[in-house]
């Protein structure tokens, strides 16, 4: 049996990678480092450092106590694809995974300034391509679908639903991807850490960079000038020019005391010319500026400092008031959210929820004079409705099971939300924006994961995913729910539209 670490764990410390640390000193027996091979590491990294699954390391693990990683081997996690064990392994077995997942790797995983840069692929100098689309169609009324079945991306034309391009993507895309400001180029993060520039006008990848060896997810300025990356590992944040993908700065993300933390997630919020993340390790939350777009100075002078506001909790999730002046976030173990004044740099309120709510894919509208947000929640099926003057939950609206995604647009009565957890995964509700009622419920593919809606720009159409090897992207009439077509896709997950995303439409994803 290998030597813990969680003592270590609970005393607080943990380990940059770019530290000096001694590796795998400890011994893992033969069978448990089979048992990994077999039954982890498709997901979680040959070499533990993440793939579709996070990466399993103790500098990663330093809010999971081992008796908890024990209990997730044996059930699974909500609201993750990690399954449950409990049938497959014996208790001994699943108790030298988690032991294993504590010990230090034997080559400390290092992904530094240097990794990054030499990572960098450019395959057209930022001009080089015509400024003029290789196809026809309404250039803001464009869709992409991430297929994660077999890691390809699909552009959609948004007013016919014919396909106009399908192109390899990187391995396992996750968070949508973030279009330029123009709409003619998008970038897409997986979860490996690549970064990939994709211009949608000549159908061709101009620029690549590694950013980190486990990301979570990026984020474009409003000025289309830079994009901000989130990672976990290593344990920082890296800011690159937006055109060729040259690295500006890495932030290492730690407190005063030196304790690193992975990154919950970055947006940019466009009314304050910043980019801002959640940490998932430090009770804080980042606002870092937009950096300098004077090429003159070195890359260090352009990037700004960050702004670290204290929070009352972690924050796994979170999104943000349509002002961009209130982030609301919740951790995945507590039993409320808080909403943090980002003008004042402090909480300034709290929200009772229990059910373990999937803020990032809250959405919000108006109802009867005020502003309402609405979010599913991973544990209960339910969706809250929330006022946002007084906090308090006007409406839980009882779904057939836990729900991940959420969408709606300002031309559409309805907003969408997905069953996608358990026995029904297949239903998709359609609820009214002004009677907070249910008024439909759609099982287009029975048996299979319904999930993840996306309207065109003028809210007219919704398409939604059928999550399944022979899955389907289908096309609804937004107004009368009525099914027009089908589109045959490989496991499709989230779909994007142009109009929608650069002009952050209060009913999607920023
Ligand atoms: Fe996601 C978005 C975090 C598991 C599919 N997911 C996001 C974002 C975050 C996040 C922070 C927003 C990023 C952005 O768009 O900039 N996701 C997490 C988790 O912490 C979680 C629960 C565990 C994990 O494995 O990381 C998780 N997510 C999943 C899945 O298992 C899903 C269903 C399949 C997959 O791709 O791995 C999944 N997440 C998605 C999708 C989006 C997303 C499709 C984009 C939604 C959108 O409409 O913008």
């Amino acid at each position: 049996m290998s030597k813990p670490l969680f003592s270590i764990l609970l005393c607080g410390l943990s380990f940059a990678l770019t530290a000096n640390a001694v590796a795998g000193t400890e011994v893992v027996s033969k069978q448990t480092k089979d048992l990994y091979k077999e039954h982890c590491s498709s997901c979680h990294g040959a070499e533990r450092l993440g793939g579709m699954g996070p990466a399993l390391l103790p500098e990663n693990l330093s809010r999971l106590r081992k008796y908890k990683a024990i209990t997730v081997i044996e059930n699974g996690r909500a609201a993750t694809q990690m399954p449950a064990f409990k049938t497959v392994l014996s208790k001994d077995q699943r108790t030298a995974l988690a032991e294993f997942i504590y010990t230090k790797p034997d080559a400390i995983p290092r992904w530094e300034k240097s990794d990054i840069l030499a990572s960098q692929i450019i395959n057209h100098q930022p001009g080089s391509l015509p400024a003029k689309p290789k196809f026809e169609a309404d250039l803001m009324n464009l869709f992409l679908v991430v297929e994660l079945g077999d890691h390809h991306v699909t552009l959609l034309n948004g007013d016919t639903f014919e396909p106009i391009h399908r192109f390899k993507s990187r391995f396992a895309l996750h968070g949508g991807p973030k279009y330029s400001p123009d709409g003619r180029f998008v970038y897409f993060a997986s979860r490996d850490g690549w970064i990939t520039k994709y211009d949608i006008y000549n159908l061709e990848v101009v620029a690549e960079v590694r950013a980190g060896i486990n990301t979570r997810n990026l984020a474009v300025s409003s000025d289309g000038k830079s994009v901000m990356v989130a990672n976990y590992l290593p344990n920082n944040l890296v800011l690159f020019d937006a055109e060729s993908l040259d690295l500006l700065k890495v932030y290492p993300v730690k407190n005063s005391e030196g304790k690193t933390s992975r990154v919950s997630a970055v947006y940019n919020a466009p009314p304050r010319n910043t980019f801002i993340a959640a940490l998932k390790d430090l009770k804080e939350v980042w606002e870092i500026p937009y950096p300098s777009t004077d090429k003159n100075q070195s890359a260090t002078e352009r990037a700004p400092k960050v702004r670290p506001i204290v929070v009352n909790d972690y924050l796994d999730d979170f999104f943000f008031d349509p002002d961009y002046k209130l982030l609301i976030g919740a951790s995945r173990d507590a039993a409320g959210g808080q909403v943090v004044d980002l003008d004042l740099g402090k909480v300034t309120s709290s929200i009772p929820l229990p059910g373990m709510p999937h803020l990032g894919s809250g959405i919000t509208w108006d109802y009867q004079g005020k502003q309402v947000l609405a979010t599913p929640n991973l544990k209960e099926g339910k969706v809250s409705v929330i006022d946002m003057s007084t906090w308090e939950v006007i409406k839980d609206i009882k779904t057939e099971g836990p729900g991940f995604f959420m969408r709606s647009h300002e031309q559409s009565p309805y907003a969408w939300v997905d069953v996608f957890f358990g026995p029904n995964k297949e239903a998709v509700h359609v609820i009214d924006k002004k009677t907070l009622e249910i008024v439909k419920t759609l099982r287009p593919a029975p048996g299979k994961t319904a999930a993840h809606v996306e309207f065109t720009k003028d809210g007219s159409k919704v398409l939604l995913s059928i999550w399944d090897m022979d899955g389907e992207v289908i096309v609804y009439d937004a107004n009368t729910l009525e099914e027009e077509k089908r589109l045959p896709m490989v496991k499709p997950s989230g779909k994007y539209n142009v109009w929608n995303k650069t002009q952050y439409e209060r009913g999607t994803s920023h």
